[in-house]
């Protein structure tokens, strides 16, 4: 469809559900809460529902106390999702990957738009989907841009926007960063966003159980097998238990291995009640977007992809070493 049929469904006021995906990380709340701060100057009715809860340091978004949490409030949702006119999807591919959420959003009659950067997604009424993008966040700042409204970007949902852009490049360091996402990063700090707060918000806000945690999966967890460039971490439910385990508090430990000199891969397995949440992280060429697609029902991007399993965490784990004599010379290549 094009951009014009959009603008006019947009040309009148309509009440609008935006959802993301299990889990939400920054570039999910942050994707959202900017759409949702703009469709609602726009003169919308917006409201972004979630699949389940996500981290404290994630609150002090703008919007935030107007968020639902569908796991919650399950009837609410399901009725807020079957009135909307329009159904925003951000930050996934695929309608599998907002759970409860997927068979109402299904089943509704509103016209449906994706925004994302995942790979492979499935079809939508509207896609504004791009691989490249560094970030959904950077695909928000180009759809309000691409509707004329870049000058609607004020202070709130600049600082959505750029913390979606920082977490997902890793702080601007993934080869995602081009120079256009660092001219997009320079358009929101004069809109208003604060990056010196931003970056303190979310990544200097750790309790001192995720500090330890974090400790533990480095003294303790971590297994280096340097002749396949691998790196794994495991954890056991007791393990995450004595940790006074929080949502969000293993975010970021499975990048840690890939400051070892000579790691190219690395990956952390998370034992959960519903079975084993695997993240994966690469540098260089290796995929794990499609080892995981092919080995563990996940995928996501090249460099970063998720994964889960329903073997108990040893079975996944001598799963995955065994895997790794197959994989080990494009690991050691990448
Ligand atoms: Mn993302």
């Amino acid at each position: 469809m094009e951009n014009t049929e959009l603008l006019t469904i947009l040309s009148s006021p309509k009440r609008i559900v935006i959802t993301t995906h299990k889990n939400p990380d920054g570039d999910a709340m942050g994707s959202s809460l900017a759409l949702c701060n703009y469709l609602t100057l726009k003169g919308h009715n917006a409201l972004v529902i979630t699949p389940n809860e996500y981290p404290d340091f994630l609150d002090w978004l703008p919007g935030n106390s107007t968020v639902k949490n569908g796991k919650d409030i399950p009837q609410f949702a399901k009725d807020r999702i079957a009135e909307a006119d329009i159904i925003f999807c951000l930050d996934f591919n695929t309608l599998s990957r907002i759970d409860q959420l997927a068979k109402p959003v299904e089943e509704s009659t509103a016209f449906k738009v994706l925004i994302d950067h995942h790979q492979q997604p499935q079809p939508f009424d509207f896609m504004f989907h791009n691989v490249e993008a560094s970030s959904t966040c950077q695909l928000v700042f180009e759809f309000i841009d691409m509707l004329g409204d870049k000058a609607l970007i004020n202070k709130d949902i600049a600082s959505c926007l750029y913390t979606g852009i920082m977490t997902d490049t890793g702080s601007f360091k993934f080869p995602s960063t081009t120079a256009k996402v660092h001219r997009i990063i320079a358009d929101l700090i004069e809109a208003g966003a604060d990056n010196s707060a931003i970056h303190r918000n979310v990544f200097s806000a750790y309790t001192e159980n995720r500090l330890k945690l974090l400790g533990f999966c480095i003294g303790q967890k971590l297994v280096v097998i340097p002749e396949k460039a691998t790196a794994y971490i495991t954890l056991t439910k007791e393990e995450l238990a004595k940790y006074s385990f929080q949502p969000g508090d293993t975010e970021g430990i499975v990048n840690y291995p890939l400051d070892i000199k000579g790691i190219k891969f690395s990956v952390i397995f998370i034992e959960r009640e519903d079975g084993i949440k695997i993240s994966f992280r690469s540098v260089g060429t290796f995929s794990v977007n499609q080892f995981s697609r092919a080995n563990f029902g996940g995928g996501g991007h090249d460099n970063a992809a998720g994964g889960q399993s329903t073997l108990s965490l040893q079975q996944t784990v001598e799963k995955f070493v065994t895997l790794l004599d197959t994989y080990a010379a494009d690991i050691i290549n990448s």
